[in-house]
């Protein structure tokens, strides 16, 4: 099979040319319309930008580029990337050619660790890693090329370089990031020939005697490679660089979008809520405590941090996942366990607060299922990962596959710049009439 270069070669100008067709046989047809609402609250459901890449159905979960997740979860997560790109699964050949383009990118700039270790001591690993991505945009090739005038329809080449580059050396930066930020010694290199799982696991430099903990990291960098287009931080990362500002700044922007605590840093809080409720009841809680304190966090205005989403509305299949695991390799844990129980109680508890909302006017609870958040941090927990703080960073390293494959895209279909349509309140109310 041909290289990801060479793939995408071959199969770029067919692409454009059935979406030319597409766009000049039924341009001016209508897909979709905004109600005031939607206007009002966040966009939510209107149809106006196109990702090939993924796609999220509200009662299945994430399909990559047809592949449901949970059937290609334990396949490599550069495999992933070729497939969010090309749309196919790598053969061998061509999986091991990726391996070794990214092993002879794999080096960080001396630099950015330079920047990194001038940062304040208590700097957020989010910032962290952001400054890193963002330090390294003096690496781009697509500005160079854009500079020397490359032509547009060559866009995504030099794009697709910057994409490399940054995926080489992500996870590297990001353990770097959890090694210096908590005093954990040394950092470790990149091992060429290990996929990008097995390498963070590794130099993270946690002890994985069973390889387990390797296991693990190729799911979560799988499970949170992508989800569709219109999510803040694909949203903000295709927003940035529709301006053709190089990857580097969109990739950064999107994780300044991913760093929100409804986002990417609801992992964080996700666990922290676990916890607080274990020592809230001193160990593993009754599932008649979980739904005292799961009233109680609602009751003083807060969110239950892992359940709820946008758009699915089923239990996330990349939380059932990551529980199959749990299952698998630490059914004793008490955080496990508590997780495991609280999934028990709080969709019930979500259901009972929503209609109580209801009768008070406001808003129900659309989902009030688990998302890809709730189990995550009880897993790397177990393995002695227990930095809250650094979890929306392991997101970040995995998201960051979808972010560049959505933008290679969006430069070889030569997609324009974002400019929707903002009207003002008055001229809503005035479009409805409504009086007051
Ligand atoms: N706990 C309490 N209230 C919740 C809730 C939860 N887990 N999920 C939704 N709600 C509330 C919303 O805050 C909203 O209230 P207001 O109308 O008063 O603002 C109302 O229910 C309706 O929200 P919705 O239509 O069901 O959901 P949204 O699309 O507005 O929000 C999300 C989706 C994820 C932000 C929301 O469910 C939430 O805040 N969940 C907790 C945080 C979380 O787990 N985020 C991670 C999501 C995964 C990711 O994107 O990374």
């Amino acid at each position: 099979m041909a290289t990801l270069q060479e793939t995408l070669e071959a199969k770029i100008p067919q692409w454009r040319s059935e979406i030319g067709a597409l766009v000049k046989a039924h341009g001016d047809d209508v897909i979709s319309q905004v109600t005031v609402k939607q206007a009002f609250g966040g966009m939510r459901g209107v149809k106006a930008m196109i990702c090939d890449t993924s796609l999220v159905e509200p009662d299945k979960g994430l399909i990559i580029r047809g592949h449901p997740l949970l059937t290609i979860k334990d396949k490599w997560p550069e495999e992933i990337f070729f497939l969010l790109l090309t749309g196919e699964l790598p053969d061998a050949a061509a999986k091991a050619a990726l391996q070794a383009d990214l092993d002879k990118r794999a080096e960080v700039p001396a630099y950015v660790w330079a920047v990194l270790e001038a940062m304040p001591k208590d700097s957020h690993p989010m910032v962290m890693l952001d400054t890193a991505i963002l330090v390294m945009e003096c690496e781009s090739e697509f500005r160079r090329s854009y500079d020397a005038g490359v032509k547009k329809e060559d866009y995504w080449k030099p794009a697709l370089e910057d994409a490399l580059k940054i995926i080489a050396t992500s996870a590297t930066i990001a353990a770097g990031i959890y090694r210096m930020r908590y005093d954990k010694g040394p950092r470790i290199d990149w091992t060429p020939g290990l996929d990008q799982g097995a390498n963070y696991a590794k130099m993270l430099g946690l002890p994985d005697p069973k390889g387990t903990f390797a296991d693990l990291m190729r799911l979560y960098l799988n499970f949170h490679s992508d989800h569709e287009g219109g999510n803040v931080s694909a949203n903000t990362c295709h927003t940035v660089g529709s301006a053709l500002s190089d990857p580097y700044y969109a990739v950064s922007a999107g994780l300044n979008g991913l760093a929100g605590p409804l986002h990417g840093l609801a992992n964080q809080e996700c666990l922290g809520w676990i916890i607080e409720t274990m020592e809230k009841f001193g160990g593993v809680p009754s599932e008649k405590q979980i739904r005292e304190y799961a009233f109680e966090t609602l009751r003083s205005g807060k969110v239950i941090p892992g359940y709820g989403h946008a758009v699915l509305r089923v239990t996330d299949p990349r939380f059932a996942g990551f529980n199959e695991f749990g299952r698998k390799h630490m059914a004793d844990d008490p955080v496990f366990k508590t997780v495991d129980l609280v999934f028990n109680v709080v969709p019930k508890v979500l259901e009972e607060y929503s209609a109580e909302r209801v009768a008070a006017g406001k808003n129900p609870i659309a989902n009030c299922w688990p998302n890809v958040d709730a189990g995550s941090g009880a897993l790397l927990h177990h393995y002695g990962l227990k930095e809250f703080a650094y979890y929306t960073v392991l997101f970040s390293v995995s998201r960051m596959l979808g972010m560049l494959a959505q933008l290679v895209w969006n430069r070889a279909m030569g997609t324009a710049i974002t400019r929707p349509k903002s009207v003002q309140s008055s001229w809503v109310a005035q479009q409805v009439g409504f009086k007051g």
